[in-house]
């Protein structure tokens, strides 16, 4: 009984990977490692991530990975290279199923992070979670649905010239996320991580504190037009740069001036980093009564 509701749930995103045995919206254990970008593809990844928790084997019932890019019949594929680059169409789903031994489910992480927060999260009714990270990924739920495929990934948005980050042919991640802010930040200290530009900036650095100001001004108009578009009740704000301390409230003050109507309301994810575990947990469990029931 208590394997068959737990769930080993993988969160692997441009930056770092999560693996997590979960109960509910409960993290019963859990392990993070960066994801090794430079070492291998995805093969290499997932055999490395196995052989860490192989010591949980017979401890979950079925599994659930969430990761960056686009899972098409269980095959996993990145739409920005810039964010996480290996070839297109790697067997996800057959993999982690050989290297688990139980049935698996796979989906785009910020759609698991949104149903995450969907069920178990602060925001009632219709939400739009938006993920500020390595990328800036989207999930949307409207009427108890969850949005697949393509829906939601906001940052791979074109053309709009972003505040004079040129209409040109790049992503609007490429202008907001944690990568752009690390890159911006090159000028005044080389190698700089995105965490190193958030503690200049807390440390009262100008050049840091205008880099991520210009970040959250972009991030304000998205939330500005997703709620043109889906008039959520919320939009949750989750990721590594989305939950960085003041980041949110940086987005808020450029919406200060935005008539009440169309002002969109911000929320924390409540789940914060394990929203993507919690949530593809719980597809994962859906999933496997689902097909018990067919039975
Ligand atoms: C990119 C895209 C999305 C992802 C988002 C956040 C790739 C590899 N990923 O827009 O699918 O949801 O980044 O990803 O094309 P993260 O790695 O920052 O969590």
């Amino acid at each position: 009984m208590r394997e068959a509701q737990t769930v080993l749930a993988l969160d692997i995103g441009g930056t770092k990977m999560l693996a997590a045995l979960v109960r509910g919206e409960t993290v019963v254990d859990s392990l993070k490692v960066p994801t090794p970008r430079d070492m291998g593809g995805p093969a290499q990844w997932l055999e490395a991530l196995f052989a860490q928790i192989e010591h949980w084997k017979g401890a979950y019932g079925c599994v659930g990975v969430a990761v960056t890019g686009i899972v098409d019949d269980g095959l996993w594929s990145p739409l920005n290279r810039r964010t996480l680059d290996f070839p297109d169409r790697f067997p996800l789903l057959e993999t982690v199923g050989a290297l688990s031994g139980v049935s698996a489910i796979a989906a785009n992480d910020a759609q698991a992070a949104a149903w995450g927060e969907y069920r178990f999260g602060e925001a009632e009714g219709n939400l739009v979670f938006l993920t500020v990270s390595t990328g800036i990924g989207g999930g949307i739920v409207i009427d108890g649905r969850l949005r697949t495929g393509l829906a939601g990934h906001f940052g791979l948005l074109r053309g709009q010239d972003f505040e004079g980050a040129g209409g040109d042919d790049s992503a609007l991640e490429d202008h907001v996320s944690g990568n752009f802010i690390a890159a911006s930040a090159a000028a005044q200290r080389p190698g700089a991580t995105s965490h190193d530009v958030f503690d200049a900036a807390a440390r009262g650095a100008v050049w840091a504190n205008d880099i991520i100001d210009r970040s959250a001004r972009r991030v304000a108009i998205l939330c500005r037009n997703i709620q043109l578009t889906f008039d959520p009740d919320r939009i949750v704000i989750g990721g590594g740069i989305g939950l960085a301390p003041g980041y949110r409230a940086r987005i808020e003050a450029q919406l200060d001036h935005v008539p009440e109507r169309l002002k969109p309301q911000l929320v924390a994810a409540r789940l914060g980093e394990r929203a993507g575990v919690v949530g593809i947990a719980d597809l994962a469990l859906q999933n496997t009564t689902q097909n018990q029931v067919k039975q």
